[in-house]
């Protein structure tokens, strides 16, 4: 890993997880109450022994800069030359704003270059899971491939969302298809599944960047990896798939893109759960995040006899529920939930307060928002429409629009 550099992708701008990508970039969405969804891709570097990662950001970057800075410049050592280093773009070699992910990296040629990596390996700010990128180096070096794609088998039906790999037996790559509506193509592993690309890619510097430039200088070209880097290396290099599966089972190990609020909102949910499948709780691979000093989440009595409780749930630092029951839920930093109030199956962001008598179900609540006395939120689409965003399957996002400013947090 030493002789590696980590390109993280986190500027797209995350329209389908809307209203939440309104203020902040996709990667910054909170997850899990205390962390950034980017903090489990950083946790991944780290717990890799990655420690060189560059990340271009672009679209609403402010919070996502602020988190890095204060949450993971101070993980790494800067006297060991190692970095975790925000890159917005700089019109350097362009007077562009990043186009596609390839002109992202592009963009950045020079700080690349100068670190002089023996590989880079490109990742995405998107995704929950737990992937040691060493063992995907390991295989880079070993096949003696000029590139690395990180795969999964997915279903049939959702190629269009993902890049197509044609996989050998071997493992060698000998097609690629961003995007297609659909394929007749199957794993050679699995014949119900397609080997689909996680957008993890391992590049032999000395390979990379000629085709950066030359697809830099191309007026036809997207300028991305999907679409144009990818396809165009195909027969003129060792392409080799490193496929992300459970060795007994040929199924995909956990990895989720969060990308619409439907999966974001069951990715959180499962972390409730009695026995999640993405577990924050194990040691072996620990996630981190920036820290702040807020005193313990407190569960207490309200009004007389009132008790205050959380089942099935996480709940962050400096929350307090008083008198209320919390079921099924992820409550981040400092939400405070008042007596009578009923939270259920519910994502509660920072500053949240939920006034007394309220009964929240099925819903995400963004930060900074004062949910009045008696609200009724989750139980009625239709009236929710009139107030909130509602997505086409029923889920209510409250934003912070619809604060109620005149009942502030006591
Ligand atoms: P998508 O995730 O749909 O497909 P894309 O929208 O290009 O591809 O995003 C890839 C990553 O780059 C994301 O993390 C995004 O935030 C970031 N990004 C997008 N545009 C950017 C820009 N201009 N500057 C900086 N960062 C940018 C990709 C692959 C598929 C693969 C799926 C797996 O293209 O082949 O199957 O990921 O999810
Ligand atoms: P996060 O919850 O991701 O930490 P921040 O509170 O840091 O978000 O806000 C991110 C950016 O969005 C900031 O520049 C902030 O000023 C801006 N912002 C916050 N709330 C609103 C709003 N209601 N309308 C427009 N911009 C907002």
């Amino acid at each position: 890993m030493k002789d590696t550099l980590g390109v993280l992708l986190a500027g797209g701008a995350g329209e389908r997880l809307f209203p939440l990508t309104r203020d902040r970039a996709k990667p910054a969405v909170p997850f899990g109450g205390q962390y950034r969804i980017i903090d489990i891709t950083l946790s991944n570097c780290i717990n890799s022994d990655l420690r060189k990662v560059y990340i271009l950001t672009q679209y609403k970057s402010l919070s996502l800069n602020r988190h890095i800075r204060e949450g993971w410049g101070p993980v790494v050592a800067n006297e060991l030359g190692e970095f975790i280093e925000i890159l917005p773009p700089m019109q350097r070699v362009s007077v562009n704003w990043y186009m596609g992910t390839a002109d992202a990296v592009y963009q950045n040629i020079y700080s690349i270059g100068s670190e002089q990596p023996k590989y880079v390996i490109i990742l995405s700010g998107d995704h929950i899971y737990k992937m040691n990128y060493q063992l995907m180096l390991d295989q880079h070096i070993q096949s003696g491939a000029h590139v690395t794609l990180a795969t999964l088998p997915i279903k049939p039906e959702e190629v269009p969302r993902f890049g197509v790999v044609d996989v050998a037996r071997n493992g060698e790559i000998n097609g690629f298809l961003e995007k297609p509506k659909e394929t007749k193509l199957r794993s050679p592993f699995n014949p119900e599944r397609v080997d689909a690309s996680m957008g993890i890619y391992i590049f032999n510097t000395d390979v990379l960047l000629p085709e950066l430039i030359k697809d830099a200088e191309d007026p036809n070209s997207k300028h991305d990896f999907g679409h144009n880097i990818l396809p165009n290396l195909l027969g003129r290099f060792k392409m080799m798939a490193y496929n992300f599966v459970d060795e007994n089972k040929q199924e995909a190990l956990y990895w989720r893109d969060v990308g619409t609020l439907e999966a974001y909102y069951e990715a959180n949910l499962d972390l409730a759960s009695v026995s999640p499948i993405f577990n924050l709780y194990d040691k072996s691979w620990p996630m981190r995040t920036r820290s702040y000093q807020y005193p313990p989440a407190k569960f207490v009595f309200g009004e007389p006899g009132r008790t205050g409780m959380a089942i099935n749930s996480v709940i962050s630092g400096g929350s307090i529920i008083s008198g209320a029951v919390v079921r099924n839920s992820v409550l981040s930093h400092d939400v405070r939930v008042n007596s009578y109030a009923d939270v259920d199956s519910s994502i509660i962001f920072s500053h949240v307060n939920i006034g007394r008598h309220s009964r929240i179900r099925h819903a995400i609540i963004d930060r900074d928002v004062h949910i009045p006395d008696g609200a009724v939120i989750g139980y009625d689409p239709a009236e929710d429409k009139r107030n909130y965003f509602v997505t086409p399957s029923g889920l209510t996002v409250v934003t912070r629009d619809y604060s109620v400013y005149e009942n502030p947090v006591s």
